[in-house]
């Protein structure tokens, strides 16, 4: 049957693949991110090629009051949530810890955890009215292993992967499935933001292998929704096949 999903963060990367993924499917799709011109490109472009019901939320995942106003004003045919897809998120900078800005940190806490919690928080009660549902958290291998500079990026997917644990835990009682999906390096805009628009450090991230693409990890989303009501794949930690982890790459 025909879901409907939240997607966070779908303007670029991973959520704009999973868009074309889960519309392909006929799913109904609610995408948000703070880019209105891009949500409305891919939502018409969505709907000419799949012929689906989209609906945006254009806000600031930051912005507590942003993220609660933007979930209580969906629209009749919307509210019923079966998916919310948590993967709204960023890093800035790759810095040691005595040199990393302080507003970089702030930025990618705010937005890694505390964003992911607001829209939780907001979506949740329409997961429980309908006693099921899944949450899809996008982590990072960086919250499986924490590595040199990347000390708040990787705190704050550690968390992320504390948070699918503890949601789990939690949310047994609702019949609501946590996956947590941590990915390795996938060639998306992350690292141009993280390296703020330096696109020769971006380009070098990749160079010498074939980096995941943001379709992969679209696709390991779309399949975990696809599995039978008593089945829920906790984890996925999904590298490209030149890496093993964060410390080993093969160029
Ligand atoms: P992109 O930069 O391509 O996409 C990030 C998305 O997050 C954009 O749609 C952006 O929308 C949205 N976003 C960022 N900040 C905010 C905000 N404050 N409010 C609302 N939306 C926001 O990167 P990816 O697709 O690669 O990243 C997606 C997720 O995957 C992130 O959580 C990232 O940490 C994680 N990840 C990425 C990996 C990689 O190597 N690419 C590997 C592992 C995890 P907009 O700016 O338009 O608002
Ligand atoms: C993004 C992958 O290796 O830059 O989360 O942390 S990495």
């Amino acid at each position: 049957m025909n879901k409907t999903v939240l997607i966070t963060g779908a303007t670029s990367g991973f959520g704009e693949a999973m868009a074309y993924v889960f519309a392909a499917a006929g799913d109904r799709l609610i995408l948000t991110g703070r880019n209105e011109n891009k949500l409305a490109a891919i939502s018409a472009d969505l709907i000419s090629k799949h012929n689906v019901a989209v609906h945006t939320l254009c806000f600031d995942i930051q912005n507590k009051e942003a993220v609660f106003a933007a979930v209580q004003s969906l629209p009749a045919g919307f509210t019923s949530i079966d998916v919310l897809i948590n993967n709204a998120g960023l890093a800035l900078g790759r810095d040691s810890f005595q040199d990393a800005s302080i507003e970089d940190w702030e930025t990618m806490i705010d937005t890694n955890v505390k964003g992911l919690l607001y829209i939780s928080k907001a979506v949740l009660p329409l997961l429980i009215n309908n006693k099921k549902g899944h949450i899809i958290n996008i982590g990072s291998t960086a919250g499986v292993e924490v590595y040199k500079d990347g000390n708040v990026y990787c705190a704050s997917k550690h968390a992320v992967a504390a948070i699918s644990k503890s949601m789990r835990i939690d949310l047994l009682p609702h019949h609501i499935k946590v996956t947590a999906i941590h990915p390795g390096a996938a060639e998306t805009n992350f690292s141009s933001i993280r390296f703020k628009g330096d696109a020769a450090k971006a380009a070098a991230v990749y160079e010498g292998y074939k980096a995941l693409e943001a379709v992969d990890v679209a696709n390991i989303a779309y399949y975990a929704t696809t599995l039978p009501d008593h089945v829920c794949i906790n984890e996925f930690v999904v590298t490209c096949t030149s890496q093993a982890n964060s410390f080993y790459l093969q160029k």
